[in-house]
């Protein structure tokens, strides 16, 4: 009984720290906004931004200055599309849970409220719709340089348009396994870089999450389960 207790709670843990979530943002679809425009996200997961067409970037700003790119912070560039989908989406992976202020630097989106954010504080005035009141009238902009994520080819996101659930979930189905690690595969063959600065793309990290996956290591814990248990008994 003890030992089946403690097995299923290692069984719980790794399989939660095996499987990063990936959260898609599509920037432009319905106007000027990001879609959806607040994302809970743990530490190791992937925001992948989807750009429609429009001329839009991803850009990292603090709440304190909206509309104008943080130093140091995450940034697309322009990402430009015909129709649908652009060919390459701005893909990053979420290092804290501080929260992420992201806004599209084309000159007057961010204006316009197209802003969103990841981890927004669970408290108090730092609300996007705050940040998004103090950026009317701003110009907005953003580096040209990518930084803080890569592109890499876009993996289409939205089959008839039913992605709102989806995007809002951070649970980790098969389903998103199965997309993450066709989002690696695309990193690993075309990832372009501003400034090369991609020893750990997304696509690798979410690769070796893949490898640390709860069945290779199942047999391992069927064994260290009991002993572990006699450990603590
Ligand atoms: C997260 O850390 C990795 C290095 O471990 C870095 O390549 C990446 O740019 C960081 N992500 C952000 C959003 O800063
Ligand atoms: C998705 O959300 C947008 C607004 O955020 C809404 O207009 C649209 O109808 C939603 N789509 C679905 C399939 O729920
Ligand atoms: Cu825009």
């Amino acid at each position: 009984m003890r030992s089946h207790a403690l097995l299923s709670l290692s069984l719980g843990a790794l399989a939660s720290s095996g499987h990063a979530a990936t959260f898609d943002v599509d920037a432009g679809e319905h106007g000027f906004s990001f879609e959806p425009d607040t994302i809970t996200a743990a530490v190791g997961d992937t925001v992948n931004v989807h750009f429609y067409p429009g001329g839009h970037t991803a850009t990292q700003s603090t709440f304190d200055d909206p509309c104008f790119p943080m130093s140091g912070g995450i940034n697309s560039g322009v990402v430009n599309s015909n129709s649908g989908q652009a060919s390459m989406m701005f893909s990053f992976r979420v290092n804290s849970t501080d929260p992420i202020w992201m806004y599209c630097g084309a000159p007057g989106h961010c204006a316009a409220g197209m802003a969103f954010v990841v981890n927004p504080p669970a408290s108090g005035g730092s609300t996007l719709a705050a940040y998004q009141s103090a950026s009317s009238g701003k110009s907005g902009s953003a580096p040209s340089a990518v930084s803080g994520g890569v592109l890499v080819a876009n993996v289409e996101n939205d089959e008839g348009d039913g992605d709102n659930s989806s995007s809002a979930s951070g649970s980790a189905t098969a389903a998103q396994s199965s997309s993450t690690t066709a989002t690696g595969s695309a990193a690993a063959a075309s990832t372009t870089t501003a400034g090369g600065s991609t020893t750990d793309t997304p696509g690798s990290a979410a690769s070796s999450n893949l490898k640390v996956g709860p069945a290779p290591l199942l047999p391992l814990l069927l064994l260290a389960g009991p002993a572990a248990a006699w450990m603590f008994s």
